[in-house]
């Protein structure tokens, strides 16, 4: 990217998927892409152009969502019910997804970022509108999760679960239990402990750690939270997200960083695998349906969107998952309950947000803890 094409961008001569293109190309990050779009005054599209009619259901469906985010039969129940066929790919986090659908990605029709990518999703003029007519199980939205501040009137998105980060520990291995982002600067647990592939978790908790909010931007507090991130690397085996679950069951790994679910998953298979919320506080997280601008099947995956809003589906998905439903049809149904945070919980919390122009700063801070 060229200060010409920023300039450009500004008149209106280039477009702004190109300009996308070009920053990245040129190894500006996907947040602070997001950033110069909104900057410029080119980041909402969120007053875009009307939902389209949309026309009868496609054969197909293409997915792209976090891992270990689905019930077994979701899918297949799904193909069978309304002779889609589905193709699911992964990712393990917000960045990696994000970085994939502003350089260009398309193809997919449905993808699950957390709230505080939304931002950087509108300013990319990546999303499209969804359209309530095909969603006649909207209703079983749980309130709180009605028309929440990253996306008003949830025109672009249908949420689908949240959780939080924390500490899963093998409690046959570890005592005592773990209960600070501390226990990671703890040198008897080298080489038995990994931290999320995912750097807002990572630098996030060591900001808790020292009393800063998650989403500091303070260049003072992000450097010692880097210092005590790159200490603790000295006893990491990895950075590794959902996939640390069969190190931690086999006890490879004592000591993970790591999302509710994916523990609560974990713990179904290895019983002494516990899960702390660390007293200095951590992360809630929600994530949400979105459909991208570019999306070939926008009726199947409405007709997706409204399938997993029915209670039972919805119920599987948490039942299966562990992570909490934004359903509240669903939360009548679960097997295991999971309460939204009470207020003095919440107190302990913070949700993430977008980091504006200051992503640049922690994607920085990232290459260095990761090359250190
Ligand atoms: N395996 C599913 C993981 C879902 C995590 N979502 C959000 C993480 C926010 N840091």
């Amino acid at each position: 990217m060229t200060d010409p094409d920023l300039t450009q961008l500004i008149s209106g001569q280039l477009p702004r998927r190109e300009f996308v293109r070009r920053a990245l190309a040129s190894g500006v990050s996907f947040s602070a892409v997001g950033a110069l779009l909104a900057a410029c005054g080119k980041g909402s599209s969120k007053d875009g152009p009307a939902v389209a009619e949309l026309g009868p259901i496609e054969k197909q469906l293409n997915l792209y969502l976090w891992s270990d985010y689905l019930a077994d039969d979701t899918l297949s129940n799904f193909e069978k019910e309304f002779g889609v066929r589905v193709t699911l790919d992964t990712y393990e986090s917000n960045e990696e997804m994000a970085a994939k659908l502003l350089a260009g990605a398309a193809g997919y029709d449905l993808v699950l970022p957390s709230s505080y990518l939304f931002p950087v999703l509108f300013a990319g003029d990546l999303l499209a509108p969804l359209d309530r007519r095909h969603l006649p199980n909207w209703t079983n939205v749980a309130p709180l999760f009605v028309d929440p501040a990253w996306d008003p009137g949830n025109a672009h998105s249908a949420p689908w679960g949240w959780g939080l980060t924390g500490i899963a520990y093998r409690s046959d291995l570890v005592r005592p239990a773990p209960e600070s982002w501390s226990v990671f600067l703890d040198q008897n647990y080298r080489g038995k402990m990994t931290m999320l592939d995912d750097l807002r978790d990572v630098i996030g908790s060591f900001l808790r750690h020292r009393g800063h909010s998650l989403n500091s931007t303070d260049p003072a507090q992000l450097e010692v939270a880097k210092q005590d991130a790159i200490a603790a690397k000295r006893n990491l085996k990895a950075y590794l997200s959902a996939p640390v679950k069969g190190q931690l069951i086999a006890g490879d790994v004592w000591i993970a960083q790591m999302w509710s679910g994916d523990a609560a998953q974990a713990i179904t298979e290895q019983s002494a695998i516990k899960f702390v919320v660390p007293r200095e506080g951590s992360m809630i997280f929600v994530d949400a349906l979105v459909m991208p601008r570019s999306a070939p099947h926008k009726r199947a995956a409405h007709e997706f969107i409204n399938y997993v809003l029915r209670p039972e589906v919805a119920a599987a998905i948490s039942d299966q998952t562990g992570y909490a439903t934004a359903n509240q049809a669903a939360a009548d149904l679960t097997k295991i309950k999971v309460p939204y945070p009470t207020d003095e919980e919440l107190a302990l919390l913070e949700y993430q947000t977008d980091l504006g122009r200051e992503a640049e700063r922690w994607d920085r801070i990232w290459t260095e803890i990761k090359a250190a």
